[in-house]
This record gives C-alpha cells, sequence and structure tokens, in this order.
C-alpha cells in the first residue's frame, strides 16, 4: 500500500497505479480488466466496490486485495474510481479502428453447422460470468456457450436473415458472432462509454450510442469497420451523451435520444434522397437548423423537443415516438414526419417505454409499459393516446413480454421484495390471472417466448441461476435450464420479424 509522506494516509492514486493499472489501464478506461470510471461502476449491479477490491470477483481473473491494502485505502481506492475522469482521451475513427480485432481463425461456413431450426434459436445473456448461451429453441440444448465482453447491456441485434448477432457492452465493446459457425467474427471498442445499438434495417450498419465520448459511432457490419463517427452536439451548440439509439426501418434512419440537450435526432441511412426523413421536403422545414448536411451517407435532422426525453417506444408505422420526461412526471408523442409533438401521455411514475410492447384489444391496438417508480403497468390506447388502464403491480418492474399467439403478457416485479413475482395479465381484460412465483425470494424476470409462441423462458436472475422454461398456456414449468445470472433473452424470429410482443 502507498502511503502519502506528509500525511501518512494511503494514497489511493499510487495505490491505483500498483494493483489495478496492469489490467484497467492507467487512465482508468479498460483493458483485459473494464473500465473503472463512475459511468460503468454507477451502472453495475452486485457486490459494491470495496467488496470487490477486498474479496474479489468470482468467475473473473479480479483477485482478492485483502492482504495488500487495510480498510481505510480500500474505502479510499473505491472513492477514487468513483471520481469522473479529469479528461476524456479522444475516441475517433483511428483510436476505434485500432481496437478493432478480428478473429484469425472464424472462417465462415457455408450452412448451419447444427441441425436445429435457425428461426428459432434463443440466445440468453449470462452477466454471471459475461458469457451467451445458444439455445436450441425447440429442444432448449445448449449449442454453444461463448464469452461476451465485460458487462453486456442492452438487447443482441441480429442480422436480418438471423445469422450474425452484435453484443455490445458498457465499456463500448461491439462483438461480432456468427450463429451459423458458432464463432465470433471479431470485436471493436466503438466507445469509451455506450448504451445500445441498432441494427439499420437493410443489415449493413450498426449504430452505437455513446455516453463517452459524446458521440453516436455507425459501424459497417461486415468488418465491424468505422462508417463515421458523430460528434453528438445540440442545435445551442451543447455537446450531449447519447441515452439510446433505436432503429426505425420504414423510415430507413436511426432515432437517438439525447440525454443533455430536449432534441431527437434522426440520422438517415438511406440511399435514397427522397424517401425516409427527406420525405415531403423537409430539408427545408424551419424546424429543422439549416438543410440536412447532405455531404456524409448519414445526414442527420434534429427536432426540438419540449421537454428532454430519455426512454422511447415506437408505434409499428415508426412514424409516432413516445418519449418518457425525464423528470418522470409524464410522456408525450412526437410525430416523426411533421417533427411535432402531438399529444401528451398520462404517464407518471418513470415508465420504462424501452420494454414496452403492443397488441390488439378489440378494435384497437393498446401498448403497456412498466414503471421503475412504482408498482403500476400503464397501458395506453395507440390512436387516441388515452390510458386505458393502470394495472396495480406487486412492485415497480423492469421487462414486459408476449407473443402474437399467446393470450398472456408477463411482467416482472424486479424491485422492491416481491421481486420473485411474475405477473400474468390478460390482454383483453387487463386482469392479473395469475401470480408465478418459481423460486420464492430470487429475482425472476425478463421474459422470451419461442418462434410459435408456445414456451415462455423466464430467468432466476441470480448468480446460481436458471432459464425456466413454461409452457405459456398451462403456465407450468417444463425444463430448468441451469445458468450464470442470466438476463435477457433473445429469439432469432420474434426479433428479426419485429414481433409485437418483444423490444425491439
Ligand atoms: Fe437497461 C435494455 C436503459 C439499467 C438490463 N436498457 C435497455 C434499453 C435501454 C436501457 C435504453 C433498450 C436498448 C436496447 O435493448 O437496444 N437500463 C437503461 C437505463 O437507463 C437504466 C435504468 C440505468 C442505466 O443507466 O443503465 C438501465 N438495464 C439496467 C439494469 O440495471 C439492468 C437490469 C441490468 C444490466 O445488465 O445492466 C438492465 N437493459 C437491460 C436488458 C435490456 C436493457 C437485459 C434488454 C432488454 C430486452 O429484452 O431487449
Amino acid at each position: 500500500m502507498a502511503l502519502s509522506l506528509s500525511t501518512g494516509f494511503a494514497d489511493p492514486r499510487a495505490d491505483y497505479l500498483e494493483h489495478c493499472a496492469d489490467c484497467h489501464l492507467e487512465n482508468r478506461l479498460g483493458a483485459n480488466g473494464p473500465a473503472l470510471i463512475p459511468e460503468t461502476l454507477k451502472r453495475m449491479r452486485g457486490p459494491k466496490i470495496e467488496e470487490v477490491i477486498r474479496d474479489g470477483r468470482v468467475a473473473t481473473q479480479m483477485p482478492s486485495y485483502r492482504e495488500e491494502l487495510t480498510d481505510q485505502a480500500i474505502s479510499e481506492l473505491a472513492a477514487y474510481l468513483k471520481t469522473p475522469l479529469e479528461t476524456v482521451p479522444p475516441w475517433g475513427e483511428e483510436e476505434i479502428m485500432a481496437s478493432r480485432v478480428l478473429d484469425e481463425d472464424y472462417v465462415a461456413a457455408d450452412a448451419p453447422i447444427w441441425s436445429s431450426d435457425p428461426m428459432n434459436i434463443t440466445l440468453v445473456v449470462e452477466t454471471g460470468d459475461h458469457h451467451v448461451s445458444v439455445l436450441d429453441g425447440d429442444t432448449f440444448e445448449v449449442l454453444d456457450r461463448f464469452a461476451t465482453p465485460f458487462a453486456v447491456h442492452g438487447g443482441p441485434k441480429f442480422s436480418p436473415d438471423g445469422r450474425y448477432v452484435f453484443i455490445m457492452s458498457r465499456d463500448g465493446w461491439v462483438q461480432k458472432y456468427d450463429i451459423w459457425s458458432l464463432k465470433q467474427v471479431g470485436r471493436v471498442r466503438a466507445g469509451l462509454n455506450s448504451r445500445n445499438i441498432a441494427m439499420s434495417g437493410d443489415g449493413n450498419w450498426l449504430a452505437v450510442a455513446n455516453y463517452l465520448p459524446n458521440s453516436l459511432t455507425i459501424l459497417s457490419t461486415k468488418d465491424l469497420s468505422v462508417a463515421e463517427v458523430h460528434e453528438v452536439v445540440g442545435k445551442n451548440g451543447k455537446p450531449s451523451r447519447v441515452s439510446a439509439v433505436y432503429q426505425a426501418p420504414p423510415r430507413e434512419s436511426f432515432v437517438l435520444a439525447l440525454k443533455d440537450v430536449p432534441e431527437i435526432w434522426e440520422v438517415s441511412y438511406s440511399k435514397h434522397p427522397d424517401l425516409g426523413i427527406f420525405a415531403g421536403g423537409l430539408a427545408h422545414d424551419w424546424r429543422i437548423e439549416g438543410p440536412i448536411a447532405q455531404d456524409t451517407p448519414f445526414p442527420i435532422r434534429k427536432i426540438t423537443t419540449p421537454d428532454f426525453l430519455d426512454d422511447f417506444f415506437f408505434d409499428q408505422t415508426y412514424e409516432y415516438v413516445m418519449g418518457a420526461s425525464r423528470a418522470g412526471t409524464g410522456g408525450l408523442v412526437i410525430d416523426l414526419v411533421i417533427g411535432q409533438k402531438v399529444a401528451d401521455l398520462d404517464l407518471p411514475g418513470m415508465p420504462h417505454l424501452g420494454s414496452g410492447i403492443t397488441w390488439k384489444r378489440g378494435d384497437s391496438t393498446v401498448m403497456a409499459t412498466p414503471h421503475l417508480q412504482d408498482g403500476t403497468v400503464s397501458v395506453i390506447d395507440m390512436n387516441s393516446w388515452e390510458t386505458v388502464k393502470k394495472i396495480t403491480t406487486e412492485g415497480p418492474g423492469f421487462f414486459m413480454r408476449s407473443h402474437e399467439n399467446s393470450p398472456y403478457v408477463w411482467a416482472d416485479v424486479f424491485f422492491g421484495p416481491n421481486k420473485d413475482a411474475m405477473h400474468i395479465i390478460d390482454k383483453q381484460t387487463l386482469e392479473i390471472v395469475k401470480t408465478l412465483r418459481p423460486v420464492p425470494g430470487a429475482t425472476v424476470a425478463h421474459v422470451e417466448f419461442t418462434k410459435d409462441g408456445r414456451y415462455a423462458l423466464v430467468s432466476v436472475w441470480e448468480d446460481d441461476g436458471e432459464v425456466l422454461v413454461y409452457d405459456a398456456k398451462t403456465l407450468e414449468i417444463v425444463k430448468r435450464l441451469p445458468m450464470r445470472k442470466p438476463s435477457g433473452k433473445y429469439n432469432v424470429w420474434n426479433k428479426i420479424t419485429f414481433s409485437e410482443g418483444t423490444s425491439h
């Protein structure tokens, strides 16, 4: 342990350089180990930083420093790691390309090397030891289990044919994996701290939303090379973090939620100058600051919004985007064609729109979203934008799922004493018809259906966890698959066909 000569107290920077810098890099941005910066650490669920330094982290190379560091040195080191970086190093095209690793032993198979239904493959992200399991969606056999970058966040995105999958970590690494060959193709660090990724409708581009630096990285899906890095600066000149990026296939664009400026950005990848965001001569609209820049393959349209909008949900046409206000007081609907607010939403309690789903109810389409701050699922009519019902649940939830062939919506209770509950809601009556408690006391969350909707896969989100396979009709468990803290699950067919019961 390094002691300061003047005070006799621990010197956390010196301790960092002595014990941590080899794996986490002198600038704390991560190498073999993850980045140790507040942007990453604040988001980590699990043991506190002090505990990780003292006891190490199971299933990783992080050792215990119990012998080397006193309790005081550990707590000062933890406090040091929570301080923001004084300067963020440049992370543009050159740095990103220098980080790219393409696997030399990767050979693309001509056809799947397995005999399962390629459309019913389901991936399970196991955050306990940073792996993904590739499941046969009919037999639930594990075809492969591969290592991912540390701390995957957000849904992996499939290529439109379902062959490749792209996975992002909070440290900004993007991994490309070939499901047919069961092999990693390569990795690239597209940002230093990233939020999520979106795949273009044509499958050519992958957009990466970054907090650090304030940028959007667009990668070629073919070889993970950089197509463009957009610095994100609002109309008023203020730089902004990108909270999330989504694809809007019919508009041939990516839509960005911005953290620090009240704007929505639309980034076009259209090859047709009269389609997508250019339709209707919008390049000359007063709401857009100046003409849309045409000197880039990815022109940007900046739409001013009445509030800061963090989380989005789109209608099936992608004309309307529902946004949740940062203050948690409500929401609003922006029409992307005219670039204006068209409705307010009665959505207090910080709805988690990103995990909203839609279904047909009578003559209308409804959308449902859980709230992060209270035990409610809000159901909204997508024509009138009126709230149809606020369903009271046993606590705040994080994820919801359904399937075209299922009469039920599955909604978890992620937070609080009832985190072991999973509500089954009737899509027509909007009543909770059953509450499952498969493992009392354990966090039970996130559901994904098989291609035909016959089975629902539920995570027991614990270190020694499981994926429970339910018969989606009888609501009985038919199989239990041991997994290491399984989080999200993603079925190829449901994702590439944009099933209304799943997040996009
Ligand atoms: Fe997530 C998806 C934002 C915390 C697990 N999360 C998303 C998406 C967004 C988002 C915008 C949709 C992107 C996508 O899939 O492309 N998440 C946020 C937050 O703002 C929040 C509340 C705090 C933060 O800053 O990150 C947050 N998220 C968490 C967690 O603590 C979770 C539970 C554990 C973790 O691993 O970080 C978590 N988020 C997930 C998962 C998805 C996700 C598993 C994909 C869900 C899906 O089914 O598609």
